[in-house]
């Protein structure tokens, strides 16, 4: 049996034989639902989330480009919206690979292409960032794993700066008890404590109250990102990997911040998702006219 792909209504849903599943919006080529063939949903989308194409959606994995949070006024991004326009633009779907061009065997994994290039913004969103560009966003599932990679093209003669990152909300079944090992000893910017920089010292990290860091933790000795993991109860439930993406922010808004966001519901929601989103997003890189980049990360889950 092969993997199957359905495209309808600007939805895409692949599944393979072995039941996995991945639901993909054309709006921000969001990830909305990741399923492993145990039938578990492994992503948070808000019950409010806008669905129709007239806001970001609240949950599943949106995409961060080309700024990650409010832009620097003084920047060149400084006239786009929060997380810039990636999230809300219609992106389209550019086709499937099989697994066996991916050197697997036929029916185990499918790699899902979509693709945004400045010719398909807004005129007014082109205006705010009067860039060429051309992104090439693919989703690898197989089995009891999920991939994300962007690549992204400066097909214009003007250098430009960018920031990228995986805007991925987990599902959890209780914050509470949830933690995150592999942070040990990096150095994080805190968004609670007034953006001021701390190194982490638990080798795993809990919540009990609002948490907004973007960690940049230190590469191992042969030049390898630190797989994280998250364990829930004491057992892992995620391993999440980076290729070429230095840092991951970890976001729970908790009780007050998710009360006062208008499209996330349940109220209680907060208790049932953690933000892992890795990125590139501490500094800003600098891509040459012509030239490439690309950063990647895997969620694997482990129940
Ligand atoms: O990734 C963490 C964060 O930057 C938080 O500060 C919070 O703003 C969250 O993203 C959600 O942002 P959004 O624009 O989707 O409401």
């Amino acid at each position: 049996a092969q993997p199957t792909v359905d495209l309808s209504d600007n939805v895409l849903t692949a599944r393979l034989p072995s039941g996995d599943s991945v639901t993909v919006y054309l709006y921000g080529a969001t990830v909305t639902s990741w399923k492993t063939s145990n039938g578990s949903e492994h992503l948070f989308l808000s019950q409010a989330a806008v669905l129709d194409g007239s806001k970001p959606i609240r949950g599943g994995i949106p995409l961060v480009f080309p700024v990650f949070g409010p832009p620097p006024k003084s920047h060149a991004t400084g006239q786009l919206p929060q997380h810039g326009f990636a999230r809300n633009s219609y992106w389209e779907f550019l086709g499937k690979s099989s697994s066996e061009s991916l050197g697997r065997k036929a029916d185990d994994s499918v790699k899902l292409d979509f693709g945004l290039s400045s010719s398909m913004l807004d005129e007014a969103v082109r205006n705010k960032w009067p860039y060429e560009f051309g992104l090439v966003y693919s989703v690898t599932l197989e089995k009891g794993r999920l991939e994300c990679q962007m690549n992204v093209q400066n097909k214009g003669d003007q250098p430009f700066d960018f920031q990228c990152l995986f805007h991925a909300y987990l599902a959890v079944k209780d914050i509470s008890k949830t933690a995150v090992k592999g942070l040990q000893s990096s150095p994080y910017v805190d968004k609670v404590r007034s953006a001021q920089t701390f190194t982490e010292s638990s080798p795993e990290l809990t919540f009990s109250s609002e948490t907004d860091r973007v960690y940049t933790p230190p590469a191992s000795k042969d030049n390898t990102l630190v797989p994280l993991v998250v364990t829930e109860d004491g057992a892992d439930s995620f391993v999440v990997t980076r290729d070429g993406l230095p840092d991951v922010t970890v976001w729970n808004g908790w009780e007050d911040k998710i009360k006062a966001m208008g499209d996330f519901e349940p109220k209680d929601g907060w208790k049932r998702y953690l933000c892992i989103e890795p990125g590139s997003v501490s500094s800003w890189t600098k891509l040459e006219a012509g030239d490439a980049w690309e950063g990647t990360c895997a969620f694997e889950s482990k129940l």
